[in-house]
């Protein structure tokens, strides 16, 4: 929160200065390729224009490749084309030199998958990322690597450039120049903001490009300015993000009445005016912070109303660059996370993390899809920026951008909106537009439009479906394709709304329209000797047929919303007209839909029983259509073409186990404190210098990055020879925010701090409840917890190097106590981690981790019986395992949760959970939010054995325990994807010179 709120202060400070190009612009590069190539209105693809809309999704967030197909599938089902990944240093190179792929880290299945889907990749792979990233991407060494970090300092370039250059050819080996899907690459990240005295480091910017362009990248470099700010413009195409409704999620339907960014038009029009608007990066849901308000406020502060409300203000922008962040947030598993942001990385995401659709998804394909048929938008230059308010409607709550395409034939897109984009008011209103008939106003029949508050439309005009040609439309276009020679064209509005729709015909008299299924009715009038209007209201499903030529299909939004184009199986995404005009209405998701000899299988997703419509060549279903490989029941042809049908769900109970109820094994994690306990294996911290630009006050520097432990629980041992004076201890320890500490003297629990939402590090002084006698020896043991490295969002700031560790300690009432030696202990190896296949995170420093103990088969048969809701009664640290099976049938898309209810007895703990070894929930009892901890199918084995495992970290005197722990499902949904591999589910070996 409180990082936020700097760095929103920070853009503050810095859009300022925003808009005006560089004085130092950098020559752009030549092009190495003729594939990918662009103009001031979009980019094309083998010369075909097109637009790149998609969102962000990161692979290393959802640790199970044979899942990225689905929610690539799912991305693609919208109607986007594109996705954009993030690529994070930190866990392919954690121990400086040793760049690796291994286990979820391989890019290549990624790839494959995007091919396999038929989705372009823009890849962003740093150096630098933010993305709420432990050090923003930045690997823990990093710390102690001297320099200024995202500079040209040469200490810093050397330490990218083995990465960069391993990244970039693994990148350059799936470019679309060589048959792969990738088609951008994104240097840097948001290199907007730097920390004072320095500014904008112009060496830097070329020195990385020369860097990307060595390891074989041909495909444009773009980069993303966090505001059109003009930032890094050396790059080949420019682009920036947009955050418009902000991050407060406890405040879900606050939004600001002037939020909507109009302004961003002409900022960056000064900046690059021949490029496409580019959008590397538009608001698709909210970050959550420790304390937070839970993803799923994030999903209304971001939902529908947001979607129509400031997407269709690209649309008022002609932006054809547009990747929406996040479109699937996933999981911040092991150590992802940066001290802002907790396990669940959901985000209020189209996408939720257990994978299942919010509304919002439906909403972004209303738009996605409409994007797709309308070829005109794509040479459109908005005519009245700045001054859209009582434009066209001459109501001045109302404002209007006029879209025209300036290079084709004049179709003109009109995108209508609130003033104050807060209010929930209607307005009623009339447009009066030019048209090829002359000026018109909308609705030409009676009465008036209606935009109600917090929504947006796009009216078109002179717009083209097939040989139709729509004189104008104020209902809106989710579609449109020819179909037998008829133009079916797919138009929708808010329940109960008044629209209209004419059309301009060219070889025939105006024909009637005429209503051929459902209750809604029309009026109609002829314009003129060649145009017909027609009115309608929007409500439920009715089907107009206009003339011969033409089926219109009226919607309300709710069955719009079940409207689909399902894509065609690796179909790269590049014509903006559907290949196979097939629409189907029905289900839950549809992601393909294919055709061989006359038979139409279409592969989907059910949540319910449902009816279908197939609106399809006839030839295509000629001998029949299936859904998931079983025929289509009662299938039967309607009386104006389209086939309906009937796909039953089956969505069986199936078996979980009862947590509570199974076997579970215990044992202590903090042997550390015990008298026989030898720490002779751990490391000296005996370090009496450091680069770190933090300076140490202790005699011997306690950052534990500066020993190699970055990540998850770090322990501290100072071994001393009393005084006999000694009453407490203080200290200062850091761990980001949300974090905690505890001290054990000898065996005797001193004391803990809980941690709270805020503070990232704390002073306290604890009292010894014993007298020490002088000259006798002594440990004292601090437990701290790691939140993760700060990001590190200013050029040549240092914010990631803070340290996590012991920034100052004294006795209370001995100065002259002195410490003879402190030892430190991380994850077991420290860089030179153990567990390759979950990689550098996964592990912090429990004695239980160091152990291997959350491992599957490490055998527990000599530990004692407990559970982790019996909890334990003092303070320290508990470690419990189980097993259990599950036999959840293929075809079933069941996502589980791990599901633990507040304790409000002993409030003060913190819980790990580890499902076949991934650490899979960071859960601080009394901070909150998260207590559903969302596991994919993959990391549990849906076909046999699972192993949980919890720490349970009892702060308090009084110990801890779990209220409550089970396993729940989120969803029932049948399923047309295919088998989930699990991921590498790697069994307990022994660990050498484990302590
Ligand atoms: C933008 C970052 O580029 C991205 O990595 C992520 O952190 C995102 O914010 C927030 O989720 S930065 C922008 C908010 C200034």
């Amino acid at each position: 929160m409180v990082l936020l709120q700097l760095l929103c202060g920070l853009l503050l400070a810095f859009s300022l200065y925003g808009g005006a190009r560089s004085a130092t612009h950098i020559p752009r590069q030549s092009p190495l390729q003729d594939v990918v190539t662009w103009d001031q209105y979009s980019f094309k693809i083998n010369g075909t224009r097109l637009a790149l809309w998609g969102g962000e999704m990161h692979p290393y967030r959802l640790p199970v490749p044979s899942l990225y197909l689905d929610i690539l599938q799912k991305i693609k089902a919208t109607g986007f084309n594109t996705v954009s990944i993030y690529i994070f240093w930190g866990i392919m190179e954690a121990k400086r030199g040793e760049v690796s792929f291994e286990g979820f880290r391989d890019l290549q299945p990624f790839f494959d998958a995007a091919k396999k889907a038929g989705l372009y990749v823009i890849t962003r792979p740093g150096p630098y990322i933010n993305a709420e990233t432990t050090g923003g991407g930045f690997p823990g060494w990093g710390t102690y690597t001297p320099g200024l970090w995202r500079t040209s300092n040469a200490t810093y370039v050397e330490a990218y450039q083995n990465y960069i250059r391993s990244v970039g050819e693994k990148i350059a080996a799936n470019e679309i120049t060589k048959g792969g899907p990738v088609i951008l690459f994104q240097a840097e990240n948001e290199y907007t903001g730097w920390q004072e005295p320095y500014t904008e480091d112009f060496e830097y910017e070329n020195r990385l490009l020369k860097d990307i362009r060595a390891s074989g990248v041909t495909i444009p470099i773009t980069t993303n300015d966090a505001f059109p700010g003009g930032h890094f413009v050396g790059v080949d195409v420019y682009g920036y993000d947009s955050y418009p409704n902000g991050f407060d999620c406890a405040h879900p339907y606050t939004w600001a009445p002037d939020a909507v960014p109009e302004w961003l038009w002409g900022a960056r029009i000064a900046i690059n005016p021949e490029d496409p608007n580019a959008m590397f990066e538009n608001q698709g849901g909210a970050i959550d912070g420790w304390g937070g308000a839970g993803g799923a406020n994030c999903a209304i502060l971001t939902g529908p109303d947001f979607e129509r409300v400031f997407y269709k203000n690209q649309f008022a922008m002609s932006t054809t660059v547009w990747s929406i962040y996040m479109l699937y947030g996933g999981t911040n598993w092991g150590g992802i996370a940066f001290p802002g942001s907790y396990t669940s990385y959901d985000y209020g995401a189209s996408i939720a993390e257990d994978r299942t659709l919010r509304e919002k998804y439906y909403e972004i394909k209303l738009q996605a899809n409409f994007g797709r048929v309308s070829p005109a938008y794509l040479t459109t230059r908005p005519q009245n920026i700045g001054a859209s308010q009582g434009s066209f409607t001459g109501n001045q709550a109302l404002k209007t951008t006029q879209v025209l395409d300036v290079v084709g034939n004049k179709t003109g897109f009109y995108v209508v909106r609130q003033t104050d984009a807060s209010t929930h008011d209607t307005q009623a209103y009339k447009l009066t537009v030019p048209t090829s008939l002359g000026t018109l106003t909308i609705p030409a029949i009676g009465g008036s439009l209606a935009l109600h508050g917090r929504d947006s439309k796009i009216h078109v005009v002179d717009y083209s479906a097939g040989s139709t040609h729509l004189l104008y439309s104020s209902a809106e276009i989710f579609t449109w394709a020819t179909i037998d020679g008829k133009d079916v064209i797919v138009l929708y509005g808010n329940s109960g709304e008044v629209h209209e729709t004419a059309f301009t015909f060219k070889d025939t008299t105006v024909p009637t329209a005429k209503v051929v299924s459902g209750r809604g009715s029309i009026q109609q009038k002829t314009l003129s000797s060649t145009s017909l209007a027609i009115q309608f209201t929007t409500s439920g499903q009715t089907v107009v047929q206009v003339g011969d030529k033409t089926t219109l299909y009226i919607l309300d939004r709710e069955n719009a919303y079940q409207f689909w184009v399902p894509p065609s199986p690796s179909n790269f995404a590049h014509v903006t007209a559907p290949r196979e005009p097939i629409i189907i209405k029905g289900g839950y998701l549809l992601r393909s839909a294919t055709t061989s000899e006359g038979r139409l299988a279409i592969i989907g997703d059910l949540n319910a029983t449902t009816s279908l419509e197939i609106i399809a060549p006839q030839a295509l279903t000629k001998t029949g259509v299936t859904f998931n490989g079983k025929p289509v029941s009662e299938l039967k042809k309607t009386n104006y073409g389209s086939l309906v049908g009937r796909v039953s769900a089956v969505l069986p109970d199936v078996k979980l186990p009862d947590l509570k109820s199974l076997t579970w094994k215990t044992a202590d994690s903090l042997p550390e404190i015990k008298k026989d306990y030898f720490d002779d294996l751990w490391t000296i911290a005996n370090h009496t210098e450091t680069v770190n630009p933090t300076t140490p006050k202790t005699p011997v520097v306690l950052y534990a990055s500066d020993y190699g432990y970055h990540t998850g629980n770090i322990l501290w041992r100072a071994h001393f020879n009393a005084t006999g004076k000694e009453t407490g201890f203080k200290l200062d320890v850091w761990g980001g925010t949300a974090f905690g500490y505890s001290i054990w003297l000898d065996e005797i629990f001193v004391g803990s701090f809980a941690g709270d939402w805020v503070q990232g590090n704390y002073e306290g002084t604890f009292k010894f409840l014993k007298s020490l006698t002088q000259g006798s020896s002594h440990v004292l043991t601090v437990l701290q917890d790691h939140m993760g490295l700060n990001e590190n969002w200013a050029g040549a700031g240092e914010d990631f190097k803070t340290p996590r560790g012991i920034m100052s300690y004294s006795f209370v009432g001995s100065d002259e106590t002195v410490i003879s030696v402190w030892k430190v202990a991380g994850n077991l190896g420290g860089e030179d981690y153990v567990d390759k296949t979950r990689g550098p995170l996964n592990e912090g420093g429990l004695f239980a981790e160091r152990q291997g103990w959350h491992l599957p088969e490490f055998d527990d048969r000599k530990w004692t019986s407990g559970k982790p809701t019996d909890g334990l009664p003092q303070a320290g640290v508990a470690f419990y395992r189980t097993t259990f099976d599950l036999n959840i049938p293929d075809g079933l898309d069941y996502p589980l949760s791990l599901v633990i209810s507040n304790s409000t007895t002993n409030p003060h703990f913190r819980s790990k959970l580890y499902v076949n070894g991934y650490q899979y929930g960071k859960y601080v009892n009394h901070v909150g939010p998260q207590t559903s901890f969302p596991v994919p199918h993959g990391i549990l084995n849906y076909k046999g054995k699972n192993t949980l495992a919890v720490s349970l970290w009892a702060m308090d005197e009084g110990g801890a325990q779990l209220a409550s722990l089970d396993l729940k499902l989120t969803a029932k949904i049948q399923t047309g994807f295919g088998p989930v591999v699990n991921a590498p589910l790697t069994v307990w070996t022994p660990r050498f010179r484990a302590f």
